[in-house]
């Protein structure tokens, strides 16, 4: 394993100061993230101590330390896994070939937008969620926020490292317009759509780190497999860090539920109205909020049907998430069946394999998504309640693809535009539904305390008391 240089200014496991030139361009775009961090992140907590693991080694046991770090000082880090000796590409036309340490020349401009679309994630999310800290429910879990934060933040950096080290000037200038998007900004917004969506109350972070940080999971996935071996060892470390912020996704959501059946239980009702009264969030409007951030991260997947994705698996240089599960890793004479808009229904349409591998990941992430409901469901129906969480259609709501525009209910049944305007209300938040949940989003900052909407974790980070003081503020 490569030393894990930790005092450097640049933490890494790379040999950072063996290449001066490369080491001193990372040093020059230091200060713009720091500023970027300072104006964009959550600037008014970044003189409290808070209770963060810092990235120190990247083996499965010794990765993380943990201790009281105040934000603007978190050591931002370049981590690779570790190489495995004699790597081979595992899918498409070079199947069996050494894995590449450079980039080829002919397939730079893929790679390099694939990872500029990564990389631009990474602070988009930091920027949508900089204004939660002002309402959080808990010290557990304003600390859960920043530590998510800092991780992207340490995203963003892995993404310029290979930006700066393989692409020359044009990576360069990649990495600086990086801090120059901004996440809703009309002008230059950031790439993808959903992180262009506000995330301004608590509801909407555990909705988006279940549904959204899960689509960085496959696309992570999917980027680990790559015959560009930097790019793959630096996926397949980040994606130790995006399990945690899933964690903070699915644990939030139960938590809100179990709240939300707590209240139903001591009020003896099932009226939202009621459930409000109580300060809880009603199972109705929790399933408006699932909707939202479900369909808009399917989007994330790209269309069903796209060269860019034949090519780019062709190539080497992005395979199917957990590629080693299938047998046959070529793919070249096989059909796909895809559900296409048909008339007034929907119909079947034969796409090759390699063009359909946007939606092989999204297939696979739907699948993953409903692991979570299905134990949701099973916490409402143990406490005694009939109502069940679903997730909607993937033909439902969509913006990009062969589904794009085509009005469906949640079932995905065809309907006229005229219904699903009218009903949209019934179907994703409504302003009410957004009114209801900014009004409960109450800070609350004493140690061990929760906000009336949520119900206490099971169990508080690094295995710290309930009373754990995790941020000193
Ligand atoms: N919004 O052939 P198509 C994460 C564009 S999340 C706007 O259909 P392709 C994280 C597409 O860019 C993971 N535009 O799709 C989570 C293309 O534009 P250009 C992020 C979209 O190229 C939480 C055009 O439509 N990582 O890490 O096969 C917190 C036609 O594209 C959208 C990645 O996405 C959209 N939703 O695949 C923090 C991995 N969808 O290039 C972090 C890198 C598509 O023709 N990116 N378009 O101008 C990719 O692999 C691919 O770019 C995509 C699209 C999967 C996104």
């Amino acid at each position: 394993m490569t030393t894990v240089n930790l005092n450097d200014r640049i933490p890494n496991n790379v040999d950072l100061s063996t290449d001066r030139t490369l080491q001193r361009a990372l040093e020059h775009w230091q200060p713009g993230f720091q500023n970027w961090w300072a104006e964009m992140g959550p600037r008014e907590f970044s003189q409290h101590e808070i209770y963060l693991r810092t990235a120190v080694g990247v083996d499965a046991e010794g990765w993380a330390s943990y201790g009281y770090v105040k934000m603007p000082d978190y050591r931002w880090g370049i981590f690779l896994a570790d190489a495995m000796p004699d790597r081979r590409i595992g899918f498409g036309d070079a199947y069996g070939q050494p894995v590449w340490q450079q980039v080829p020349g002919e397939f730079r401009s893929q790679f390099r937008r694939l990872i500029v679309t990564q990389g631009d994630t990474e602070p988009a999310s930091v920027e949508q969620q900089r204004a939660l800290g002002h309402t959080c429910p808990s010290l557990y879990d304003l600390r859960n926020l920043f530590q998510v934060n800092v991780e992207e933040g340490r995203h963003l950096w892995a993404m310029v490292y290979l930006l700066h080290a393989y692409f020359g000037r044009d990576g360069r200038e990649e990495a600086e317009e990086l801090l120059t998007r901004h996440s809703g900004d009309v002008d230059k917004p950031r790439i993808l759509g959903t992180f262009n969506e506000p995330i301004d109350d608590w509801l909407s972070f555990f909705c988006f780190t279940y549904f959204t940080d899960r689509d960085g999971k496959y696309q992570l996935k999917s980027l680990a497999e790559s015959a560009f071996d930097p790019l793959a060892r630096t996926c397949r470390f980040m994606l130790t860090e995006e399990a945690h912020h899933m964690f903070v996704g699915e644990t939030g959501l139960t938590r809100v539920i179990r709240r939300t059946l707590e209240v139903m239980q001591a009020t003896g009702s099932e009226d939202p109205a009621v459930i409000r009264n109580a300060g809880a969030m009603d199972l109705g409007l929790i399933q408006r909020y699932l909707n939202f951030w479900f369909t808009s991260s399917l989007d994330l997947f790209g269309s069903e049907v796209s060269s860019n994705a034949a090519t780019s698996f062709a190539n080497g240089i992005k395979g199917r998430p957990d590629e080693t599960q299938y047998e046959d890793h070529l793919a070249i004479d096989l059909p796909y069946t895809l559900e296409v808009p048909l008339g007034e229904g929907v119909g079947h349409e034969e796409v090759p394999m390699r063009k359909a591998m946007n939606e092989v990941a999204r297939v696979a992430y739907v699948k993953d998504c409903g692991m979570g409901v299905r134990r949701w469901n099973m916490t409402i129906q143990r406490a005694g309640y009939a109502v069940e969480l679903t997730l909607p259609s993937t033909r439902f709501r969509r913006g990009i693809g062969t589904w794009a525009n085509v009005p469906t209910n949640p079932a995905g049944q065809r309907i006229s535009h005229e219904a699903y305007v009218r009903q949209m209300n019934d179907w994703i938040p409504t302003d009410a539904d957004r009114a209801h949940v900014k009004s409960v989003m109450q800070r609350v900052v004493e140690p061990g305390r929760m906000a009336g909407w949520i119900a206490p974790p099971d169990r508080g980070i690094n295995n710290q008391p309930a009373v754990c003081e995790y941020v000193r503020l």
